[in-house]
């Protein structure tokens, strides 16, 4: 009988298995009988962004994160498909960090050249799954949600691609719940406009709060405060920004830090982090992690360890994303198919703890990056997924930090040069800073925000 795939989630991850088995198709193989389940109208996750937040029109949690004015926060060298390059999409070099709308244009340009969205069913979310020992199959119930109607499906293999930025980690503060001004979390977060003036406050010490601390001051904040839980970014921050330790508590509009500073603000973010929650999982099947680069229990990070049937796609913390979703899932495929032989569950156990004992040992974020691209090293010389210089990626990866360091404002105007086609990203036609239209026709088209630019 024809292997029978299901498929949660159609975001990048979830696209990347429907384009690991074209692939396959496409080379002569015979393919599986696929269905992909997808709860938003349109496939690309996060970068299918939404202006709503709570709940979307049919009382389902708002999946996506992102917000205007997010422009990529890494080179999109780093993250480039390596069968699906910028310059075959776009036709001509772009620059090194677009924003979101160019990033979707592009994760769907590639699936677009291809028959797969047949596969999805949209506006459909997983509800529920079960796991039948005897037979080995799964049983997926979702639900229409136009009409409400529940159906269920049966599989052999299950791939949970279902992301782990959409469920917020909201930690609880003294005196919070009087605080006067707007708290909200980053997962609520959809653009700094209206900070412009506001003195804000950023929980959180990670890309969240950098990169919304960094809009605000773009868009006019009066002053930007970040609190750390662990260690402070340590940018060299424009002016009126500043980094305290953690807030201890807030009486009324005034937060309190743990070095005895304190301040008054008009909007708290919380960029603390999301959880990860699968609620259409038992928790037998449910993985259970923090943001990490090797979460415990997934055999070379995607093979669900007490059964190999079930599958997670992008479950880690990401330096790599698409192309490290791409060699993951070419890689379930291959386990799927039977292509790559799963070795006995003890030797699987001490692979997982291999990992685990070299992400203990990681010192910095340099080394965070070498250690992504060694796993997906590993990954892409299991497969045929076409291999990519990742030596090459991770020095990316380190200039970009470097980068950071020496300008948080200025990172994104840099150029890095392609590992897949060689090109050098061309130059923007505006400073981040100045570019206050993150629109696609704007971006590929102009004309320059640049005051120096545009007077010319
Ligand atoms: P997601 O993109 O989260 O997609 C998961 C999909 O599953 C969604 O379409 C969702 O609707 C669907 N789904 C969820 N539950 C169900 C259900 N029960 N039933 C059916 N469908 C379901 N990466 C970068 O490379 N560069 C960046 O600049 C960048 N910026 C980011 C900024 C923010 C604010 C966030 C949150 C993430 C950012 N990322 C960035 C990382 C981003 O998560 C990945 O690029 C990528 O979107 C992960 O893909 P995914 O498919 O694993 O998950
Ligand atoms: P991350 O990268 O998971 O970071 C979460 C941050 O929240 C991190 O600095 C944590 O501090 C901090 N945190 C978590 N819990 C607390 C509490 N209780 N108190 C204070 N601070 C806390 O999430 P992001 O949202 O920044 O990024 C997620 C993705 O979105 C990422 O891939 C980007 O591409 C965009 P810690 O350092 O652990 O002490």
């Amino acid at each position: 009988m024809t292997l029978r795939v299901g498929i949660i989630g159609a975001g990048p991850s979830g696209m990347a298995q429907l384009r690991a088995f074209e692939s396959a198709r496409q080379n002569g193989a015979e393919i599986p009988h696929i269905m992909c389940f997808e709860k938003q109208d349109d496939w690309g996750g996060q970068w299918n962004s939404s202006w709503r937040t709570g709940l979307d029109a049919h009382g389902e949690p708002i999946h996506s994160s992102m917000y205007r004015h997010l422009w990529s926060n890494g080179p999109k060298e780093c993250l480039e498909f390596s069968d699906y390059s910028f310059d075959e999409h776009f036709g001509r070099a772009i620059s090194s960090f677009p924003p979101r709308e160019v990033l979707f244009e592009y994760i769907k340009g590639r699936v677009e050249k291809s028959d797969v969205r047949k596969y999805v069913q949209f506006q459909t979310a997983a509800r529920w799954v079960s796991y039948n020992e005897l037979t080995q199959e799964f049983t997926l119930t979702v639900e229409d949600l136009p009409t409400g109607s529940t159906s269920e499906h049966i599989f052999d293999k299950l791939v949970v691609s279902t992301g782990h930025f959409s469920f917020p980690a909201a930690p609880e503060f003294t005196g919070i719940n009087s605080f006067p001004g707007e708290v909200l979390h980053a997962h609520d977060f959809r653009g700094a406009e209206r900070f412009a003036g506001k003195n804000i406050l950023l929980i959180g010490s990670s890309y969240s709060a950098e990169d919304i601390g960094m809009q605000s001051h773009k868009m006019g904040a009066a002053s930007v405060t970040f609190s750390y839980r662990s260690a402070p970014m340590g940018f060299d921050w424009p002016e009126n920004t500043v980094e305290r330790p953690l807030v201890t508590h807030f009486d009324a509009n005034t937060a309190h830090f743990s070095d005895g500073s304190s301040g008054d603000f008009d909007a708290v973010v919380l960029c603390t982090g999301y959880q990860h929650k699968y609620p259409f999982l038992p928790s037998d099947l449910a993985l259970k992690s923090k943001n990490v680069l090797y979460p415990a229990n997934l055999y070379k990070g995607v093979v669900w360890q007490q059964n190999t049937n079930l599958f997670y796609l992008g479950a880690q913390d990401q330096y790599y994303t698409f192309n490290m979703f791409d060699a993951q899932a070419w890689f379930a495929r291959d386990v799927m198919t039977g292509a790559v032989e799963l070795p006995s569950l003890e030797a699987r156990e001490a692979d997982i703890e291999r990992w685990l004992g070299l992400q203990a040992a990681l010192l910095d974020h340099n080394a965070e990056a070498d250690f992504q691209s060694e796993y997906l090293r590993e990954l892409i010389a299991a497969t045929d997924y076409p291999p990519f210089d990742l030596a090459a990626v991770s020095q990316l990866f380190k200039d970009w930090m470097g980068h950071k360091a020496t300008d948080i404002l200025g990172y994104r105007d840099m150029s890095h040069r392609s590992v897949v086609t060689g090109t050098l990203a061309a130059k923007h036609h505006t400073r981040w800073l100045n570019a206050m239209d993150d629109s696609l026709q704007r971006y590929l088209q102009g004309p320059s925000q640049d005051v120096d630019t545009a007077t010319l």
